[in-house]
């Protein structure tokens, strides 16, 4: 696990302390998850990457994820570039409210059509929220928002970044973005599920601590169930 403290959006910004405000709820928590048990499994912590210019961060975050199986905690969505730069994967899939395909330099809401146009294959999913140049952007770039049949299809390499405005606003309000109509736990779950045996790196994304430690635990739970289906997916 890597957190990366970075947080360069123009409103609503604090997810620069996700990662140290996770890290504290994490050994609170249940770490025996549908019969898997996270402590038997090896994970472990390689501390922060402070901002500093994406380069710099790719440059760091490769000398400390070498042979690992990165978990990385944002910060704003900008961090699954330095991810993505790597891991090099064949296929992003982006779990996001918003499809981050916006013109421009790379930032939260670029990030998306930036990895793309890196050459890698890109899905959306649970993405509700669109302007209307990235509806168009996405069409012609055949940008999916993906069904949960879409995901269980793809076979390649994937990189997978949980943006956690993908879930419903009501379960999960400690965003920078918060969008209506979104995904219940068990509904992102199910896409986890569908895509853990290929996956080769996770990102959480987006949160914006609040003084409510409930919303710090649901964070926590999507983190710790995520890695329990990876596991469980891997095992067999
Ligand atoms: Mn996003």
């Amino acid at each position: 696990m890597l957190g990366i403290l970075l947080d360069r959006k123009t409103f609503a910004r604090g997810s620069q302390n996700a990662p140290l405000e996770i890290r504290k709820i994490l050994p609170q928590m249940e770490t025996f998850i549908n019969q898997v048990d996270l402590d038997e499994h090896g994970f472990f912590d390689l501390g922060n990457i402070v901002p500093k210019s994406y380069s710099e961060m790719i440059a760091e975050a490769k000398l400390k994820l070498d042979h690992k199986f990165p978990v990385i905690i944002g910060g704003d969505h900008s961090v699954s570039y330095v991810g993505v730069k790597v891991v090099k994967p064949k296929v992003f899939v982006s779990f996001d409210a918003h499809p981050d395909c916006e013109k421009g330099d790379l930032r939260n809401d670029t990030v998306t059509r930036k990895i793309a146009e890196e050459g890698i294959k890109t899905y959306l999913f649970g993405t509700r929220c669109f302007s209307k140049s990235e509806w168009e952007y996405m069409k012609k770039k055949g940008i999916k928002v993906a069904t949960l049949e879409d995901l269980k299809k793809i076979k390649e390499p994937v990189y997978l970044s949980i943006d956690f405005d993908v879930l419903d606003s009501s379960i999960m309000p400690a965003v920078g973005n918060p969008e209506p109509d979104g995904l219940s736990f068990a509904q992102v779950m199910d896409g986890v599920k569908a895509l853990a045996k290929n996956l080769i790196a996770i990102d959480f994304v987006e949160f914006v601590p609040t003084k409510n430690v409930t919303h710090t635990l649901m964070a926590g739970k999507l983190i710790y169930h995520s890695l329990a289906e990876i596991v469980k997916a891997k095992l067999q």
